[in-house]
């Protein structure tokens, strides 16, 4: 067995995780493959094609091709297991993720440490390091098994920032978010020492290679009219992006989390696109993150992927160097892998569909755009301008400059305050003293190395032996702290899941017996969702929850989805799993029926009028073996059986199709029977191939009448197609 084709064994995973090492430091962008001939396709500006992948849907028409476009594709995981995170992981690498996201545990930013062991984490994953650790070991797993490095993400913010940094660094972390901000306005940690651990992170975050990503998008998913912060958010990019520098990390490692502010029905594109300019010409040098707005998201996978659509369109006409995907989670209560795996697929789709658009449409620089573009970039401006004049970032977080609703120049005065001197870690920022050392590669500020002889450039480590960074036996590894809140503990509940022989349907964790029903209820909304509580009930599921609700009219249907869980198990032994179809490609088809022409006679049988079974096997609309070049005499309904012999003997036919729906008193088969019979007493039944078809034939039972094939409810002209030209190539061998 392949080794992808096995299930990803955390076990084996997790076996001497104490002397992993990561592969590589730093970001990866993906290769670019400039004008790809890709199947039948001709691309602009894609990527370089996936070793394994799992292509969307539509590719089988263009020969199975999978184009994967230029931008990395993030995808967020946080279901609060790392150990069922890793399997997302690989399924969203095979959708065309390579940027994981890890979503920490809900507010981790207030632990005031790096947390050990493998905690079950409630909104996400606590970050520790064995967690990073196997996730990483993980991803060199899956980037080896879909060809293309995948970078690992989670965030380095809160008062245990620096130390988070220390570790991600340590661990191969790719990139991470890291933006002071974030600390300040929504985690209320003292400004001062935010700005202070933010600079001794990113100085690690630099030595690392990682890429950065800003929180300027919160302020969009926070405010109460959100698309009236844009002024503010081109503010606070440039706040955390000037301050990266300054604490060492180079421009093409600072990506801005660009968010489009507002969404449909809000012209969207009208809004967004001429703000979306406004950043790439204040922040040239700069990487872009195209994050997708959440703060309009509901329940509705199809109005998130709306809005995702819409946002990819300006990620693309101002080539986006990240793109971020989101699950309509947050209305929905539960991280799901199938959003996640959703998600990536529309955004790779999507660009990949818009491949080649700047060659066929232009942004306009006059007009509209031009005025708007503007407009966005001096309101940004004269709300720096202000902000220095009022003192400076922290005296304008003091009079309430962010998060306030109303467009800059206007105020409504409901922006978020925080004092300087209050919140979590006041009064906890010291001056070095004269001889402060400390015996560490990358670290900001001063560093009294002149004191042991050694120059700026050098690094203070050697006096130590070096540093963890370089050796990683100096790391201390702690495997485990909770005997009973731990991975092993997790596994072992669910065991008999592990090697796939017994199965139950999940959402997120293995074998959390979790479903959905989606029902449309002929009632209103609230007479409709309180029937779909005791319906779901009914269906034997327990802890019913109403997760989507949808007025179709606001008396006529509800529709309503619901989730449940039910508690028993397939057990994979006891199930009779139909071996696939054996069916020939369609060019395998068309080339030989170009060779070897085929000729067919078909007609309904006996008394019988129905005839649209049929006509779909033969009618090229509906991929029928006419689309083959199949020449098809079609003589009607309720035709005798002789009268089809003896057209199909006047026309010289390779093949019979009989169609009979009508079983009443066995009558199909017995015209089978009847059939075959007729043409042996003409002499002709080696002459050609006699199939029949109906929705309630049964193969065997029609071959057993004597004809050479049976097919039943299902059937599409491939697989007569198939059958003939598996027969006919046959009779040719001598
Ligand atoms: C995204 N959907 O794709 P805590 N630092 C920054 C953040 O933006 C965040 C944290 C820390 C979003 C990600 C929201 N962002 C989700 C700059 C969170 C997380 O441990 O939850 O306090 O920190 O960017």
């Amino acid at each position: 067995m392949n080794a992808a084709d096995k299930k990803l064994d955390v076990r084996e995973l997790l076996r001497d995780l104490e002397h992993y090492a990561p592969r590589r430091r730093g970001w990866t962008w993906r290769i670019p493959a400039k004008d790809l001939q890709y199947g039948p396709c001709t691309y602009a500006e894609l990527s370089e094609p996936l070793r394994r992948s799992i292509a969307p849907l539509a590719a089988k028409s263009f020969g199975g091709i999978d184009p994967q476009p230029m931008p990395v594709i993030t995808t967020e995981i946080a279901s609060g297991r790392f150990e069922d995170d890793i399997r997302r992981m690989r399924m969203a690498a095979w959708h065309g993720a390579d940027h994981i996201m890890v979503i920490r545990t809900a507010g981790q930013s207030h632990f005031d440490g790096l947390i050990e062991g493998t905690p079950q984490g409630v909104g996400g994953v606590p970050i520790t390091r064995k967690q990073v650790r196997a996730s990483r070991k993980a991803l060199d797993a899956i980037e080896d098994e879909v060809g293309r490095p995948i970078n690992f993400h989670s965030y380095v913010s809160g008062v245990a920032g620096p130390e988070i940094a220390v570790m991600y660094a340590e661990e191969g972390v790719n990139g991470a978010h890291q933006d002071p901000q974030y600390n300040v306005l929504y985690r209320n940690i003292n400004m001062v020492r935010s700005f202070v651990d933010a600079a001794e992170s990113k100085k690690i975050m630099a030595g690392a290679d990682m890429l950065q990503i800003d929180g300027a998008h919160n302020a969009n998913a926070t405010a109460k009219v959100a698309w009236n912060v844009m002024p503010e958010l081109l503010v606070q990019h440039a706040v955390n992006s000037a301050y990266s520098v300054k604490a060492g990390m180079k421009k093409e490692n600072i990506a801005l989390s660009t968010v489009p502010p507002a969404a449909s029905p809000a012209p969207d594109l009208k809004l967004n696109l001429p703000y979306a300019v406004a950043i790439r010409d204040l922040f040239d040098g700069y990487r872009m993150r195209a994050q997708m707005n959440t703060k309009y998201m509901e329940s509705s996978t199809r109005e998130a992927t709306v809005t995702h659509v819409l946002n990819m369109v300006v990620s693309k006409l101002t080539s986006a160097d990240i793109q971020s995907t989101i699950t309509p989670d947050e209305g929905r209560n539960v991280p799901w892998h199938m959003y996640n795996i959703e998600a990536c697929d529309t955004a790779k789709q999507a660009l990949v569909g818009m491949d080649g658009l700047l060659d066929c449409v232009a942004v306009r620089t006059d007009g509209y755009m031009k005025e708007r573009v503007r407009e966005i970039k001096e309101r940004a401006v004269l709300f720096f301008e202000d902000m220095l004049a009022t003192g400076g970032y922290f005296a304008a977080v003091e009079a309430g400059f962010f998060i306030d609703s109303g467009i800059y120049p206007e105020r409504n005065g409901d922006g978020m305050v925080r004092k300087v001197s209050g919140g979590i870690g006041a009064g906890t920022v010291y001056d070095r003293d004269p001889d402060y050392f400390a015996p560490v590669p990358f670290h900001f500020g001063d560093n009294n190395v002149a004191q042991y002889g050694l120059d700026e450039q050098d690094d203070p480590s050697v006096l130590i032996g070096g540093s963890t960074f370089a050796d990683r036996r100096k790391i201390v590894y702690v495997d485990e702290l909770d005997p009973e809140d731990n991975v092993e503990h997790r596994m072992k509940d669910v065991e008999k899941y592990q090697d796939g022989s017994i199965l139950r349907p999940e959402v997120q964790w293995s074998g959390d017996g979790t479903v959905v029903v989606d029902l449309t209820i002929p009632a209103a909304e609230a007479i409709a969702a309180a029937a779909a509580l005791e319906i779901g009930r009914k269906m034997n599921l327990s802890d019913v929850e109403v997760i989507h609700r949808e007025v179709l009219h606001p008396a006529e249907a509800t529709r309503i989805q619901i989730k449940g869980t039910y508690a028993f198990d397939v057990d994979v032994a006891t199930l009779t799993i139909p071996p696939p179809p054996d069916l020939l490609s369609d060019a395998e088809i068309t080339a030989f029926v170009k060779d070897r022409p085929i000729k067919i006679v078909a007609a309904t049988v006996g008394e019988d009028e129905h005839s649209v079974g049929l006509r779909e096997i033969i009618d090229i609309k509906h991929g029928g073996i006419e689309k083959y070049g199949i020449q098809c005499e079609y003589l009607g309904t309720s035709v005798p059986v002789d009268k089809l012999v003896d057209a199909a003997i006047e026309t010289d036919a390779d093949a019979i199709l009989l169609s009979t729906i009508i079983s009443h008193d066995d009558v199909h088969y017995r015209n089978m029977k009847k059939i075959c019979d007729y043409a042996i007493e003409k002499g002709v039944r080696d002459r050609f191939l006699i199939i029949g078809g109906g929705t309630q034939v049964t193969p065997e039972l029609a071959v057993k009448q004597g004809l050479d094939a049976g097919f039943g409810r299902g059937t599409h002209g491939i697989h007569v197609a198939s059958f003939l030209v598996r027969r006919l190539r046959e009779k040719q061998r001598p």
